[in-house]
C-alpha cells in the first residue's frame, strides 16, 4: 500500500515528465490490487482482438483495439485513472488535452507509429503500479493520478501503432 503522501508526489512527478524509477513492468499475467485512489475514479478498459495481429499492407495495425472509459466525463481537479489491459498485448493510458475543435482519433502519427505527446498530463503505463513506465502488461492494471483543467482531453495508448488502431476516447472535463 502506498501512503497517499507518496502517491501525490509521484504524480507531480508523472505531470513533470519524470520516470518513475520504481517501474520494472516485469510482472507477468499479473492480477493487480490498486490501493485507494485520490478523486473520482475513472476505470478505462484496454482491449485488442485475440490472435496473431492483424496487418494492413502499409504495415500499420488493423484497426482492433479499443480504450473504453466507464465515463464521458468528470469533474475538474484531482482525478485517478485505474486502467486495466483485458488485452493479449501491452498497452498504456496517456491523458492529453484535446485542443479546441480537433476531433479525437486524427492526431498526425509520425514515423515511429507514434503520436506527439507533447502537454501530457500525465500517464499510467506501469504494471501492478503507479504512473510511467514499460507498458501494462495483458491482464494487469495500472494507475494515475493527475490535476486535470476543465476542457476537453484525450486518452490514447502511444505504443507504436496503437492510436492508429484505435486506442484513443475523449473525456470531458467539467
Ligand atoms: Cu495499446
Amino acid at each position: 500500500m502506498i501512503p497517499l503522501t507518496a502517491l501525490s508526489l509521484v504524480a507531480v512527478g508523472v505531470v513533470g515528465g519524470l520516470v518513475n524509477p520504481e517501474g520494472t513492468g516485469s510482472l507477468s499475467r499479473a492480477r493487480c490490487v490498486a490501493p485507494n485512489l485520490p478523486g473520482p475514479v475513472v476505470s478505462v478498459s484496454l482491449t485488442n482482438m485475440g490472435g496473431p495481429m492483424m496487418r494492413r499492407p502499409n504495415g500499420m495495425m488493423g484497426g482492433a483495439m479499443r480504450m473504453t472509459p466507464d465515463r464521458s466525463a468528470v469533474a475538474h481537479g484531482t482525478v485517478s485513472f485505474l486502467v486495466t489491459n483485458g488485452g493479449t498485448i501491452s498497452h498504456e493510458l496517456v491523458v492529453l488535452p484535446l485542443p479546441e475543435g480537433q476531433i479525437p482519433g486524427t492526431r498526425p502519427i509520425g514515423g515511429d507509429a507514434k503520436i506527439d505527446e507533447a502537454g501530457s498530463l500525465g500517464e499510467a503505463s506501469n504494471t501492478c503500479a503507479e504512473g510511467t513506465g514499460q507498458g501494462i502488461l495483458p491482464g494487469a492494471s495500472g494507475w494515475a493520478t493527475v490535476t486535470l483543467p476543465p476542457g476537453r482531453h484525450e486518452l490514447v495508448c502511444n505504443l507504436p501503432g496503437h492510436y492508429a488502431a484505435g486506442m484513443y476516447a475523449q473525456l470531458t472535463v467539467t
